[in-house]
């Protein structure tokens, strides 16, 4: 570490510096996000870009007792460092390890645990309101990126910011990037704002501001006016945030640090919430991050050439995104009609070859996820086939729209939901682990899973020919290898059937595998023999419809053990619970024998109702308690626990005889 940081311990240490020293600072916190995210991995091009930003927040604020709200959170690695966490940055993104978000359990000066975009204008403006109850005067301040702005939430909240005649300044760091270019008319705008800009233009409005800025006596728009006046050109991204009464200052230069302060430190005394429009360059300081910055939003470790440092990295990975996007790809050679949607996440979601060989197919609506499924609705309407990609998290924020529009029309769109299931070092705010739970209650949609790579191909094939809503889940994984493929998977899907991979004869326990958890089935199902027991194991494919087979095992005096990767509240396993009371009751009242249906004879495993920490998918598999060793242990307890009921029977039966 370098002399400089190395005395940075908190946001105090920072404020006894002067302001002529805080660009070599800026430069060592940079030089330390680098040297850690290239042994770590993690999100860096963003957090190298508001390097400048942090520092002169901190310098000018009291994070201690004013609110720092960050929008995503994924930018915050310099208020990391500044705010006393720099000793830990070793295990970011690991287990009992720092979060990559900002985390209130890690640390007072963040305010929410975040990780989904547009919540921190709403969140900042509530605060706001309550600290007005208070009588309060702390300062309040959001930072948000250009393309985070424009999702609906932040909207809405901008919409209401006339609730509050307080101070809250917004932030508005725009580097004219989401993970890729951002989407959409307002980043154009944005953009041919920032094309008109020269540097000169930046600095000159930057001294209008300070020399106008509203001194007491004086109304902000006295002086807005006046900025205007002497400001050559005329400011039209003020224009749209004025129409809805926000006072827009900018834009200016984020990496000038001086500047910044002096700027905050005029904006800090404003009675009224404003908008400060800042230019930053994504990846700034390191060339690769610069000219590649997508491929340096989210990275793995990596060489200071910009080289992938994998450890493993010679061997042949293949996600379940990977083999999604080609087989996409190939099936829309065949089928003109379909079309591709996704929220800002074209890589993310294996749709750059799609993007590339369809661009006339391939929509990027921004991060618009609600927005995303309604126009998806509307391109089913006109008789295309629309396929769309968005995460397990990420789709939560479209529920309304997935029931009015989608289910309730019973409209053929296709949900290719990646990031289902744990989700490893994003932790808890990413993980998708409500899908089941948020899709399953819906009429008229089917809910499918596949387990390995041909499974993601005959889905896919499937879903585009059912004529109805097919959602897909799959994980943030690589495909499982060649040696857990079974014949069984390479049956066409059907509608609600599920295929049997295995098959002992004698078994008294049967393992039924939702999705990608078939792996994890199969192996415990060989530990399993190894010792002697035998069990089947079933691949339900579907979790709406479900399979009647699956129920019928139970009839044959079998014990079923169902493995999910996703909340065992309301997922794949609580709905054969619900059919097998259904099915109960239904025997019952045809007077037939409902005995065996009981739904002690069934265990579920899926992730219990707390947050699961970040850390490798398979360590999270074994703390949600489904993992290979734990369905191993459930089967024995299973087998053990109907063998005591069995002697105790027979006990029974000997004592009454
Ligand atoms: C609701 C939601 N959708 C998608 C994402 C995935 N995501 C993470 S960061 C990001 C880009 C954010 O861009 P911007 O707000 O401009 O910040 P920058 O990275 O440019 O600093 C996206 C799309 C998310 N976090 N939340």
């Amino acid at each position: 570490m370098t002399k400089m940081l190395e005395a940075i311990n908190s946001p105090q240490d920072l404020k006894n510096l002067p302001v002529g020293g805080l660009q070599s600072l800026a430069d060592e916190i940079r030089s330390f996000i680098l040297n850690s995210v290239s042994r770590t991995g993690g999100h860096l091009a963003s957090s190298l870009g508001v390097v400048e930003l942090t520092v002169a927040l901190h310098y000018v604020f009291d994070f201690s007792r004013d609110k720092l709200l960050w929008d995503v959170g994924h930018q915050c690695y310099a208020h990391k460092i500044i705010t006393g966490r720099k000793d830990k940055f070793a295990r970011i993104r690991k287990p009992k390890g720092l979060s990559g978000f900002p985390d209130p359990a890690e640390s007072e000066f963040d305010q929410f645990t975040v990780g989904h975009a547009g919540t921190s204008i709403a969140t900042a403006l509530g605060m706001a309101l309550g600290q007005k109850k208070n009588s309060s005067k702390e300062k309040i301040v959001a930072l948000v990126g250009d393309a985070s702005i424009v999702n609906g939430l932040s909207f809405e909240a901008l919409n209401n910011l006339g609730l509050v005649d307080r101070q809250l300044l917004i932030v508005l760091n725009d580097n004219s990037m989401a993970i890729d270019a951002t989407q959409g008319a307002l980043a154009k705008y944005f953009s041919k704002i920032r094309l008109s800009q020269t540097y000169e233009d930046l600095r000159r409005t930057t001294n209008n501001i300070l020399e106008h800025m509203p001194v007491i006596g004086k109304s902000v728009e006295e002086a807005i006016g006046k900025i205007k006046k002497s400001i050559r050109m005329a400011l039209p991204a003020s224009q749209m945030f004025e129409s809805l009464n926000i006072p827009y200052f900018g834009p200016v230069d984020g990496h000038d640090i001086a500047s910044l302060i002096k700027l905050f430190k005029a904006l800090a005394d404003l009675n009224h919430p404003a908008i400060l429009h800042v230019y930053t360059k994504k990846g700034k300081g390191f060339v690769p991050a610069e000219e590649d910055k997508p491929r340096f939003h989210s990275t793995g470790p990596f060489k200071m050439n910009g080289d992938s440092d994998e450890s493993d990295s010679a061997l042949p990975k293949r996600s379940f995104t990977d083999v999604f996007g080609e087989c996409l790809v190939e099936l829309a050679k065949k089928d003109k009609r379909i079309v591709a949607i996704t929220s800002a996440m074209r890589d993310g979601t294996g749709l750059s070859e799609f993007s590339k060989k369809f661009p006339g197919r391939f929509f990027d609506v921004g991060i618009a996820e609600s927005a995303a499924v309604d126009i998806a609705a509307g391109i089913a309407k006109a008789g295309l086939k629309p396929v769309v990609c968005i995460y397990s998290t990420f789709l939560q924020r479209s529920f309304d729209q997935l029931f009015q529009e989608v289910s309730l029309q019973n409209l053929p769109v296709v949900f290719c939901i990646d990031r289902a299931g744990l989700v490893g070092a994003d932790g808890p705010t990413h993980h998708g682990l409500m899908d089941i739970g948020y899709l399953r209650m819906l009429p008229n949609v089917v809910l499918a899973a596949p387990a390995n790579e041909i499974e993601m191909k005959l889905a896919l094939e499937y879903a585009l020919t059912a004529g109805r809503c097919v959602c897909i889940r799959y994980p943030r994984d690589i495909v499982p290898p060649a040696e857990f493929d079974r014949p069984a998977c390479s049956k066409p899907f059907r509608t609600g059937r599920s295929v049997t991979v295995r098959k002992s004869k004698g078994s008294s326990v049967v393992i039924v595998s939702y999705g990608s958890m078939l792996c994890e089935s199969l192996k415990a199902a060989e530990k399993l023999s190894d010792e002697g027991i035998k069990v089947d194991v079933i691949n339900a494919r579907f979790a709406a419809p479900i399979d009647g087979q699956i129920l019928s095992l139970l009839q044959q005096d079998k014990s079923i053990i169902i493995v999910e990767d996703h909340s065992v509240a309301c997922g794949f396993g609580s709905a054969v619970l619900e059919l097998a009371a259904a099915k109960t009751a239904d025997f019952a009242d045809k007077k037939k024998n409902a005995a065996n249906l009981s739904a002690n004879r069934i265990r579920l495993l899926g992730v219990p109702a707390r947050f699961i920490e970040r850390g490798s998918r398979a360590k999270q598999f074994m703390q949600a308690g489904i993992s290979a060793d734990n369905i191993q242990k459930a089967v024995k307890q299973m087998i053990n626990a109907a063998g005591s009921k069995k002697r105790k029977s027979t006990r029974k039966k000997v004592v009454t005889r």
